[in-house]
């Protein structure tokens, strides 16, 4: 395959789309070489097929506010690939969202659920509705708007979206509520569902507890342990609480904090309090990060990104593209010895490339944020056959699935010179399953 050519190709037909040419330009350049020792891919125009999304669908809704005025927003879904099982992604709510942001998070869904070991396709969907400063009623009436116009489209062997940034287990409540209404059957047509109602109970935690076995994974591979290391997370949702509480757990030491607002510095190891508080905080809807260091007694540095402060690890958990070429930078200056994405895309190509000219070990959010779409394939399996697992167990599939994609990521991505290249190893890990699953199911 002609990379430059195809990447060419790609920005010309999806013209001021730079997130989504980001995410096919990282896959491409990675598989480039292992797609041209196996010619079949090109015999197919694999590579050709799988830029192009099996569908889009975009809505109106319309929903009245407080005060009794209609407001307007726009409703997506990206059915991007179901070769290998029902579409499945997450919903993104934020007023950033555009096709942009939902075509290069479908993508990128493609390759991280093949990734999971489950049977699950890639698509993402979204508004450019804000939550922030929405009543509750607001939020519900929105939820509620979004599904009448969605529902048609999705279903449990179909599509089966799931929670993103902006939304949380309330608003897969609102929109379930919603499809259960209009569709009259309860089925697991969507997933992070309350744990009394076809629920997995390990899934608000799984994203973030994932992303720290991955880290476990790859710190192991390199005769490393987690006990000790101090560790930066930014981020405020489940993903970061995740994360911090598991970092915990294992004997790390969560030292940064971030949010929008600034970083806090914590002096020791996170208290229980501390870790609950950050759920406090979340569920506030204000998405600051002071009022813990107001609460805790500990420094808070306004309006700066939290990979400034030398730690060991550092943990992007927040939003596509927060950690940039001058953070990789930073973090390189300061001793850094791994950076693992696991919001999606955390880091800006040049980034990526400063860390791994550096050695720094550096995983991809589609590898080591899997977990979250992992537990939620499992979810999927026990409402399919109608029965519920325990913590334990949850627990148990989530690290056979994460050393599985740690295994994929070593199989595929070490180099000669012993240097483990994670994001060649995930994409090509991630292409081989949904491409050979494209070329048995034939051209149609
Ligand atoms: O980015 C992601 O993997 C998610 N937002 C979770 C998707 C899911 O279907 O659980």
């Amino acid at each position: 395959m002609n990379v430059k050519q195809l990447l060419a190709d790609v920005e010309a037909k999806n013209p001021g789309e730079p997130l989504f040419l980001q995410a096919v330009t990282e896959v491409l350049e990675t598989i480039e070489e292992y797609v041209a020792k196996n010619p079949k891919y090109d015999k197919y125009s694999i590579i050709e097929r799988m830029v192009e999304p099996d569908r889009i669908i975009q809505f109106r809704v319309e929903w009245v506010d407080d005060n009794g005025k209609v407001n307007v927003n726009r409703g997506y879904r990206v059915q991007f690939n179901n070769a290998i099982g029902p579409y499945k992604g997450g919903i993104r709510f934020h007023p950033s969202v555009t096709l942009d942001t939902l075509k290069f998070l479908g993508f990128e869904q493609t390759f991280k659920n093949s990734l999971t070991t489950l049977p699950m396709g890639g698509g993402k969907g979204g508004s450019d509705f804000n939550p922030q400063g929405k009543s509750e009623n607001e939020i519900m009436r929105f939820c509620q708007a979004f599904m009448t116009e969605l529902y048609t489209y999705i279903g449990a062997d179909k599509d089966v979206p799931a929670g993103d940034i902006g939304v949380g287990g309330r608003e897969v409540g609102y929109m379930y509520g919603m499809y259960k209404k209009l569709a009259r059957e309860n089925t697991g047509v969507m997933t992070g569902k309350g744990a009394g109602w076809g629920g997995s109970i390990l899934r608000p935690e799984a994203t973030g507890f994932g992303g720290v076995y991955f880290v476990n994974n790859m710190l192991k591979a390199h005769n490393m342990t987690i006990e000790g290391k101090s560790i930066s997370i930014s981020g405020f949702g489940n993903v970061a609480w995740g994360a911090a509480t598991k970092a915990t757990e294992l004997g790390a030491f969560v030292k940064v904090i971030s949010g929008p607002d600034g970083y806090i510095i914590n002096e020791k190891p996170m208290t229980q309090d501390q870790l609950d508080y950050m759920l406090e905080l979340r569920s506030s809807n204000n998405n600051v990060i002071k009022p813990y260091a107001d609460k805790f007694g500990v420094k808070f540095v306004a309006g700066k990104k939290a990979w400034e402060v030398k730690v060991d690890i550092a943990m992007p958990c927040a939003f596509q593209n927060e950690l940039n070429a001058d953070d990789a930078k930073q973090l390189i200056a300061n001793g850094v010895t791994m950076v693992c994405e696991v919001s999606n895309m955390g880091c800006t190509a040049d980034a990526i490339h400063a860390l791994q000219h550096a050695k720094v070990i550096f995983a991809p959010g589609k590898a080591a944020n899997a977990g979250g779409v992992g537990v939620s394939g499992l979810e999927m399996s026990q409402n399919a056959g109608h029965i519920s697992w325990t913590g334990e167990e949850v627990d148990a599939k989530l690290h056979q699935m994460m050393d599985s994609i740690h295994e994929n990521c070593v199989k595929y991505g070490k180099q000669e010179d012993g240097y483990i290249n994670y994001v060649k190893g995930a994409n090509i890990a991630g292409f081989i399953k949904v491409a050979d699953a494209m070329i048995d199911l034939g051209v149609c």
